[in-house]
This record gives C-alpha cells, structure tokens and sequence, in this order.
C-alpha cells in the first residue's frame, strides 16, 4: 500500500458512517461539473501539507468528484523576494509589485502550480494546470499598489475544459489587463471572484490553522454572520488575519445566494467536511 492509498483509508475512517458519506455524494453528483467545489489552497499548505492536500483530491477524484482548486504562494514569494533582496512591502494586505517583484510571482507562481499538479498526476490524479487566462483584470491602484490585478471579468473556458474530461483544474493567482499586462492577484480575491462566477454548492478555503481561531486558540466551529459577526470583529483577540479573513468572507457571501456558506478546513480534514454533518473546522453562514 502507498502511502497514499493508506491516507486515503485514513480519510475514509474519518468521514462518520457510510451512509452519510452516500447521502453527500448523491447530492454532489447530481450538481453540474462546475458547481460542485472551488477550493483555495494558501501556499503554506503547498509548502507544509503537500501530502495531505494531493491525498484528499485524490479521494475526491476516486469518488468522481472534481472540485476547482486556487492556490496562492504568498510564503514562497516571500522567500523568494528576500533571496533577491526584495524588500517585502504590504499595503491593505496586498503586496506592492514592482516590476522586478512581478517577474519573480510569475516565475514562483508558475512553479508552484506545476508543483501541485506533478504531485496529483504522480498520484494517478488527473489535473490540469491553469496559470493564465482566467482573470481579466484592471490595474488595482497602480500609485499604491504597482502591478497588482483587480479581477474584472472571470473565463471559465480553461475551467470547464478541464472538468469535461473529469481533470481537476489547478489555477494560479496571477491575472492579465487588457493591454496584456500579466498582474498579481491576492489568492483570497481570485478565489472570490471565481466563486461569484461558478456559485458552487460548496466553498472551502484550506489554510495550515484548520479554522478561524478564538482567544484560546481553538478553533470555532460555527460563524453565523447576521447575529455574530460585529461582535466577532470587534474582539481584542482576533488576530489581523484572521479579521482580514473574516472580512472578505462576509463580503463574499454578502454576495451569494443565502443559503450559501463557506469553510475553512485543512486539508486532511477536506472530506469531512464535505461527507459529513459535522464537518470540520469552520463553518461560516450568513
Ligand atoms: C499575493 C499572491 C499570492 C497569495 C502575494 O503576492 O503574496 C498579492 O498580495 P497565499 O499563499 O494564498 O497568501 N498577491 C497582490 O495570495 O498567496
């Protein structure tokens, strides 16, 4: 047994009973290809959890689901940048690219996403690598900002392209102005602007923490926007990140249908959330 086949049969004693796992993939099943999962990926999974991330779409793809993956590479950029004597500048959350920093998110970003999709395709994953041509941007404030993209317009052709033939579509951050000009995208932007495009069933974010994280440091199981979420914002404890988070989910479903929610889980922890009641990590409703 490799060691991902004994991971995936990890996953599965995870999922609570059969019978639930059933129930959710009927339900999933009946749903067109692409809106079944969008699932961003920050890059310190890609960095940290690797392994876990490739077992977990493997599992989906044996079940004959095909989720949506965005993945970002903000770790690997910083290091990256340092190596070349860039100094990391951040405004608003996002960071300020120069050419010089532009040509190395191209490169990192680029380098990562063929990372991941070898990872799957050695697993016997099918995947397909989507670097460009996905977000049409404008340049965000290019004074504050430089060469950093505000998604306009999202293409799916790539996307669905891939699903049709039951690949998983892996795509980078990275978006193009009209003039052909390649920008850099914050990876939790993209993957909102690709949600409000495909609207699926389901929107997990897959971060190392597994949740958003309470004062203790543990993780809350359940965030209900209409009735928690000015108490939330104003907590002392709640780390910058973590509000930054916060906020651009609330935003984004603010944006949706009612009835949708998001998740934020890890990566061992994808199938539970998606095959059980419980689910894992954090639930957050409107
Ligand atoms: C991000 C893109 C990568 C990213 C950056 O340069 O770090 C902007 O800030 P994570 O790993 O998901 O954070 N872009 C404009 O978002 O990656």
């Amino acid at each position: 047994m490799n060691a991902t086949r004994s991971t995936i049969v990890r996953l599965l004693s995870n999922i609570g009973s059969a019978k639930e796992l059933q129930q959710y993939l009927k339900r999933f099943s009946r749903l067109d290809a692409a809106r079944f999962a969008v699932v961003k990926v920050g890059g310190a999974i890609l960095r940290d959890d690797l392994e876990a991330l490739v077992s977990s779409l493997s599992f989906l793809q044996q079940v004959g689901l095909t989720p949506i993956v965005i993945h970002g590479a903000g770790p690997q950029l910083d290091a990256r940048m340092a190596e070349a004597g860039i100094v990391k500048r951040v405004v608003d959350g996002l960071r300020v690219t120069d050419a010089a920093a532009l040509k190395i998110v191209r490169e990192v970003s680029q380098q990562q996403n063929l990372r991941l999709v070898e990872a799957l395709q050695a697993q016997g994953v099918r995947a397909t690598s989507v670097i460009t041509g996905v977000f049409e941007c404008d340049l965000l404030d290019a004074e504050r900002f430089g060469l950093v993209g505000k998604v306009g317009r999202v293409q799916t052709g790539s996307i669905r392209a891939a699903l049709s033939v039951g690949s998983i579509p892996v795509i980078a951050s990275l978006g193009e102005t009209g003039g052909g000009q390649i920008v850099n995208v914050n990876a939790d932007f993209a993957a909102n602007e690709l949600v409000k495009e495909l609207q699926p069933y389901k929107i997990v974010f897959l971060t190392g923490t597994g949740g958003l994280l309470d004062g203790g440091g543990e993780i809350i199981d359940s965030i209900n926007l209409s009735t928690e979420y000015e108490a939330l914002m104003a907590q002392p404890w709640l780390h910058s990140g973590m509000k930054l988070k916060l906020e651009q989910i609330h935003d984004l479903l603010m944006q949706l249908p009612p009835s949708s929610s998001v998740s934020i889980t890890r990566p061992d922890n994808l199938a539970k959330e998606l095959f059980t009641h419980r689910g894992s990590g954090t639930l957050v409703r409107r």
